[in-house]
C-alpha cells in the first residue's frame, strides 16, 4: 500500500514538472515572424535608371544595381537622405525608406541621369 502512494506521489510530481515545463516554453514561444520588408530593384542600365520613377510603401528595401561598365551613384537630391557612393559594374547598394515622400535623386558621376522613389504611408 505505502508503495502504491509513493508511486503516486512519484506520478503527480512528473505530471505537474512536465506542466510547468510546458507552460514554461510555451510562454516563451517567439511571435510569427513578421514578414520581411518587401525589396523593388532599380536597374542602372545605358546611363539611366531602370525604372526611373518608382512609388513604394514605407518600410520598403530598393536595391541598386549597377550593369553598366561605367560607375554610376544613386544620391539623393538633398545629399544625406542616401547616398550609394561610386558603384562599379556589378556592384549593388540597398537603401530601406522609413519616411514617406518624394526622393528625387541622381548619379554624381552623370548629372543628367535623374529619378525619383515616392514613399507613400
Ligand atoms: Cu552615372
Amino acid at each position: 500500500m505505502r508503495r502504491i502512494i509513493l508511486l503516486m506521489t512519484v506520478g503527480a510530481a512528473v505530471v505537474v514538472s512536465t506542466l510547468i515545463v510546458v507552460s514554461v516554453a510555451g510562454a516563451h514561444k517567439q511571435p510569427t515572424a513578421m514578414a520581411k520588408h518587401p525589396t523593388r530593384t532599380v536597374l542602372i542600365q545605358n546611363f539611366s535608371f531602370k525604372p526611373a520613377h518608382i512609388t513604394i510603401k514605407r518600410g520598403t528595401k530598393v536595391r541598386w544595381i549597377n550593369k553598366d561598365s561605367a560607375p554610376h551613384t544613386a544620391t539623393a537630391n538633398n545629399g544625406r537622405s542616401f547616398d550609394s557612393g561610386r558603384l562599379g559594374k556589378g556592384q549593388r547598394y540597398t537603401h530601406t525608406f522609413k519616411r514617406t515622400g518624394k526622393k528625387p535623386y541622381h548619379c554624381e558621376i552623370h548629372p543628367d541621369m535623374r529619378a525619383s522613389v515616392v514613399v507613400k504611408r
